[in-house]
């Protein structure tokens, strides 16, 4: 098995491998062995939300004292890589508890927030989603129509959210809004909130062990309490994005090493015309091609994390290496698969499941086109995506 060309380790810490080693063991174990069904079934094994909080696998950048662990921002991307070498669905839940819940609540939320919510997220024992995406705006989320209107003592909650991850199975979600001036808010909203419902959306064939659903607001009284104070305006999501984006930029290392590790074990093992496929050029061309892309792209991921530790990382660096490496794992999963020729297609491989789930995750958090887009702005000081 390749994991690391460039002897990447030796730039990690001791603390770090091992947390990457617990991870890894952990995905194993309990990730691995049911998966594919959870998957062919269309099922969410919600059972490993709880087991990944215990593996303090929710918040791992979040202050101790909140229940998080602490740690720096190479340790999340690399929890994020572990998780999604089992299943994007899995590094999905973890990445909007961790930095779509509890990164908000933590940076924006008041010392009450952060002690009611941020322990109980970190262990699992609650369960996070954040309501940013609408029906009508997906891309510009500026435009949403999501209202709160300021009554006495509360906030009358109207509108609906689509396309949330862990939506149908949370107690809390982060969701933003805009109050009377035009202007974003974030809040709390509560399972149990009257008016509050999360119907799930089935029939998909990407994120199949993902809970994916929708956040309906239909007169909903959220307490003045469980408005995020400290925070407001479109740049409050968009802070949220950059830390799960960097995440995934991080986690699809994890599938798409998953894809290459099985194409190469496979096509040295299978023969045919009495030498292993592996021994021909076009598939020598395929992992070498595969393999350097995925090692640029780990490179990268390292380095933003080190200029994310520093507080140094821009938001468009951020942007490249969503793009960059969930395009790379897309790719690799693709040629990968063509490895295995018809058994490519099957359960029996992880391939065509880490295909179909990077084809969400080269969607959510910013289409590989809106983020082609964000570097152009970056570029040439001009808002392309602007009409
Ligand atoms: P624009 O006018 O450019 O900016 C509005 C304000 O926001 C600030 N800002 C940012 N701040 C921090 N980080 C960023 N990345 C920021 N991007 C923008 C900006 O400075 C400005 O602040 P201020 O103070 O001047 O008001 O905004 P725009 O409306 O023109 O849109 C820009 C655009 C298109 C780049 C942005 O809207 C965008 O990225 N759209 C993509 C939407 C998206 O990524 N949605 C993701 C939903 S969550 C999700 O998919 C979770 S999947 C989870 C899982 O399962 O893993
Ligand atoms: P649209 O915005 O309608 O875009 C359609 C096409 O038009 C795309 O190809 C896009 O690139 C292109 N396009 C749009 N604008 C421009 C432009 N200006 N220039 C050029 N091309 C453009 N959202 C959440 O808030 N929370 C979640 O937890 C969450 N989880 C998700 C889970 C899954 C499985 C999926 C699939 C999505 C999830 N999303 C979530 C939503 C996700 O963020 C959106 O799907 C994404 O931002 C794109 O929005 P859209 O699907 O409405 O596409």
């Amino acid at each position: 098995m390749i994991t690391d060309y460039f002897n990447i380790d030796e730039l990690l810490t001791e603390e770090q491998k091992l947390i990457r080693e617990s991870v890894r063991a952990w995905t194993d174990k309990k990730v691995i062995p049911v998966i594919d069904k959870a998957n062919q079934k269309h099922e969410h094994p919600d059972f490993l939300l709880k087991e990944m909080g215990e593996l303090g696998a929710f918040g791992s950048f979040i202050p101790e004292k909140y229940g998080g662990g602490g740690f720096d921002q190479i340790t999340y991307g690399i929890i994020m890589q572990e998780l999604e070498r089992g299943d994007s669905a899995i590094r999905s839940a973890a990445s909007v508890q961790s930095s779509l819940v509890m990164y908000p609540i933590y940076e924006f939320g008041s010392e009450k927030q952060r002690q009611k919510y941020l322990p109980k997220l970190a262990t699992g024992e609650l369960i996070g989603a954040f309501g940013l995406t609408e029906p009508n705006h997906g891309s510009d989320p500026g435009s949403m129509e999501t209202k709160i209107i300021k009554k006495k003592g509360y906030y009358l909650l109207n509108g609906s959210k689509m396309w949330i991850t862990n939506a149908p199975v949370c107690d809390i979600a982060v969701v933003w809004a805009k109050d009377e001036q035009g202007t974003v808010r974030g809040l709390i909203a509560e399972r149990g909130f009257k008016g509050f419902t999360t119907p799930e959306t089935k029939r998909k064939w990407s994120l199949r062990a993902s809970a994916t659903g929708e956040l309906v607001f239909d007169n909903v009284k959220i307490p003045e309490e469980n408005i995020l104070p400290n925070i407001s305006g479109l740049k409050g999501p968009m802070m949220c994005l950059n830390s799960a984006r960097y995440g995934i930029a991080w986690g699809a290392l994890g599938a798409g090493f998953d894809c290459f590790n099985t194409a190469l074990k496979y096509s040295l093992e299978r023969k045919q015309f009495n030498k292993p496929v592996a021994g021909f050029q076009l598939t020598q061309k395929k992992l070498a091609e595969m393999l350097t892309e995925l090692t640029a792209a780990q490179l990268m991921a390292l380095r933003v994390g080190q200029l994310k530790n520093e507080n140094k990382a821009t938001p468009a660096q951020i942007s490249m290496i969503k793009r960059n490496n969930v395009l790379t794992a897309l790719k690799v999963a693709r040629e990968s698969r063509q490895i295995l020729g018809a058994m490519g297609i099957t359960g029996d491989f992880s391939i065509m499941r880490h295909m179909m789930n990077l084809e969400s995750v080269i969607t959510y958090e910013g289409t590989h086109d809106i983020h082609l887009l964000i570097t152009g702005y970056d570029i040439t000081g001009i808002p392309a995506f602007k009409g």
